[in-house]
């Protein structure tokens, strides 16, 4: 096998490679000629990746992965014309999967979204951040998190839960906006903190969500109960998301297409990374991409994610987002491939532990059909995935 991930060559790629995995760690890795032989001679069990290349198992730090329903009727409205702006602006969009969401049970909410986990894992994941912010009201938004818990318990995945409670305005604010923030800052975070089901918060910041200001004021609260920010910064207009997610220390600003320079500059300076979402960008037919030359330039690191969502991205495929990134957003195939693993476990806490074959590591791993690693983002559909581990258990 090679393995791409620690060396010095492009993609940190090492000809004929070995792992040696104990218990859920990696403890070494290098070339197979290197090998120590008490090593090899301790195996409790070889995995030949017979001439494949082995990479760190994929990591999707952005997902919408529980939700109840479908959009499909509102695909087929915005191929008439209407936009994805008007059609949150008359009560559907987000707020058509508030109410299917809050209408579904547990059940349905788990077997559901264990069909699209499924998925994922099978294209080679290992790691994956779930958001809630289709229930919006208190109960609602901490049933979908236990159920993001439920799947990670259940499924051979390591699963990071991020609370999204201003992700819309629900009808039952609309008179109020100000009633709502309130209420996610007294009732919502302290709920999810108190029964540690968030890793993380999150927040919209547009001109169909939440302002600037509202957004501080959720990450304020977040923080005092020992939550790092998330923020879906810039995707639709530029309310200078970017910096407003730098300043907050947030860990990552998300989208991004209408981010600017001064705002690249400023995330930069902070070190919140750059989640860039093409299946978003790709599905409601975007024309202006996220400032990527710009976050090359001043070293923004960047990641990249499904934002698998029945609204704007209804896409379970990281290869297909890897695929989305280079073709739309100008990456590289080796910076979306280190998008969807060292970068993403850096948004998600995980910086080193997760996302790169390194000694100490855990061991995640993903075992790939494929003669060169730029193959990983250049077939559309298929799935080259061998074989995962995950944890140090091959799946
Ligand atoms: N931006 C997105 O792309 C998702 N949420 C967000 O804030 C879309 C959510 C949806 O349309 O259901
Ligand atoms: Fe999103």
């Amino acid at each position: 096998m090679s393995a791409a991930g620690s060396g010095s060559e492009p993609y940190g790629a090492i000809a004929n490679g070995a792992v040696a995995v104990t218990g859920d760690r990696i403890i070494w890795v290098g070339p197979e000629a290197e090998l120590p032989s008490d090593l090899e001679g301790q195996a409790g069990r070889i995995l030949d990746a017979e001439g494949g290349w082995v990479t760190p198992g994929l990591i999707d730090c952005h997902t919408h992965l529980v939700f109840g329903g479908d959009r499909a009727n509102e695909f087929e409205m915005r191929l008439q014309g209407t936009t994805y702006e008007e059609i949150a602006r008359g009560g559907g969009g987000i707020l058509s999967t508030v109410e299917a969401t809050r209408g579904a049970s547990d059940e349905v909410l788990y077997e559901t979204a264990s069909a699209r986990l499924a998925t994922l894992i099978a294209h080679g994941l290992t790691t994956v951040e779930i958001k809630s912010g289709y229930g919006l009201d208190v109960e609602t938004e901490l049933r979908m998190l236990r159920v993001a818990k439920r799947l990670g318990d259940e499924h051979p995945v390591t699963v990071s839960k991020t609370l999204l409670a201003a992700h819309a305005l629900p009808p039952d604010f609309a008179a109020d906006r100000t009633a709502y923030i309130d209420l996610v800052c007294s009732e919502t975070i302290p709920a999810a903190a108190a029964e540690g089901i968030a890793d993380a918060i999150d927040a919209f910041c547009e001109g169909i969500a939440f302002t600037p200001e509202e957004c501080e004021r959720v990450f304020t609260v977040g923080a005092d109960h020992g939550l790092p920010s998330r923020l879906h910064a810039d995707q639709l207009s530029d309310l200078g998301g970017a910096a407003l997610a730098a300043r907050m220390g947030a860990r990552s600003a998300d989208h991004l297409e209408y981010a600017s320079e001064a705002g690249a500059r400023a995330m930069a300076e902070a070190g919140t990374v750059a989640v860039l979402l093409p299946g978003a960008f790709y599905f409601l037919g975007e024309e202006q991409a996220p400032p990527v030359a710009a976050f090359r330039e001043h070293g923004v690191p960047m990641a990249v994610a499904t934002d698998l969502n029945p609204g704007s991205s209804p896409i379970a495929s990281p290869l297909i987002a890897m695929n989305m990134a280079c073709v739309l957003f100008g990456l590289t195939p080796e910076e979306a491939l280190t998008g969807m693993t060292r970068t993403a476990a850096a948004v998600l806490g995980f910086a080193d532990e997760r996302g790169v074959l390194a000694s100490g590591a855990h061991a995640d791993l993903a075992v790939w059909n494929v003669g060169h690693p730029a193959e990983l983002s250049y077939w559309i559909g298929g799935n080259p995935c061998l074989a995962v581990v995950q944890n140090g258990v091959v799946r």
